[in-house]
């Protein structure tokens, strides 16, 4: 109940400052590069940081999630059209499944696009879970076509988790799979993991998808995925969520060997 008073003030009060939205890095494993970053949504109430972990549902809920969501696309819409393209290739936005069965959704996003004036709309990646898809009365695959009519790109978000079947991954027209950090922590100790991996992997390229490791936190772990040939990962190793300057700063820092 305070989270979702304070949730409630922060929408209808200054939300830059009360709604602040963080970026975590996304790199190349190869290069070691950024080449996009998850943007990330925190609720600052009474000088604390809440985590999304305990409000993003709870907007989901009580559908909040609708303006919650629609502040982080233009926020995250904003910074990523003042970043160019080699500094930042693209920004990839959580959207809830509530926010996705909106009827509005597809009207939102077109207009957010126009409103920020970003050039190439494949820069902005749209992360959606398999439970959007179950039970929401709505033709999912068909605002799944709009969205991609846009030029967005979708990545299919915690995947190997919950209820992502391979269905799901046959059904959505998406470009990435983010692999589930359940999947990746110990990695490098553990055979079964490596053998999911090359079998994620096998069947991403399959379906012309490209994947992202999440959660990668040990440099053993970063070393496995790129040995089994993994193109991309994103985890407090690499970087944790931090504000645009301080990403910023990170790019623009000569990289030590890691
Ligand atoms: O940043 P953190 O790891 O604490 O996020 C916890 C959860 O909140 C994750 O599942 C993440 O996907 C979700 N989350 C973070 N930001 C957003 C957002 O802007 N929109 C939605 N729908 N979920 C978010
Ligand atoms: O559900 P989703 O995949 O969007 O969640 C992203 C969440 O994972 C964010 O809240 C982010 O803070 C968290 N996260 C990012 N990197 C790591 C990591 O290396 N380890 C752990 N435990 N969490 C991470
Ligand atoms: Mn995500
Ligand atoms: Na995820």
């Amino acid at each position: 109940v305070a989270a979702e008073r304070a949730l409630r003030a922060a929408l209808d009060g200054d939300r830059v400052d009360s709604l602040p939205v963080w970026f975590q890095p996304i790199v190349s494993l190869q290069t070691r590069q950024v080449i996009g970053a998850e943007a990330l949504v925190r609720l600052r109430a009474d000088g604390e940081l809440v985590s999304p972990g305990v409000f993003v549902p709870l907007a989901e809920e009580t559908g909040l999630v609708v303006p919650l969501g629609e502040h982080v696309l233009r926020t995250a819409l904003a910074q990523l059209t003042s970043w160019d393209d080699e500094t930042m290739p693209y920004v990839s936005v959580n959207v809830s499944p509530r926010q996705l069965a909106e009827a509005g959704f597809v009207p939102m996003l077109t207009a957010e696009l126009a409103r920020c004036g970003l050039s190439d709309p494949s820069r902005l990646v749209l992360e959606i879970t398999e439970t959007s898809m179950l039970g929401r009365g709505i033709d999912l695959s068909e605002r799944l076509d709009a969205i991609k009519a846009l030029g967005v790109r979708l990545a299919l978000d915690d995947f190997g988790t919950g209820y992502s079947s391979l269905t799901w991954l046959q059904s959505v027209p998406a470009d990435i799979v983010k692999l589930d950090r359940s999947f990746v922590v110990g990695l490098a100790q553990d055979q079964d993991k490596a053998a999911i991996i090359t079998a994620v992997l096998w069947l991403a390229r399959a379906m012309n998808m490209t994947v992202i490791a999440e959660g990668v936190e040990e440099a053993a772990d970063a070393q496995a995925l790129e040995a089994a040939g993994c193109p991309a990962a994103q985890g407090w190793y690499f970087g944790r969520p931090l504000e645009a300057p301080a990403l910023d700063a990170l790019i623009s820092r000569p990289r030590q060997a890691p």
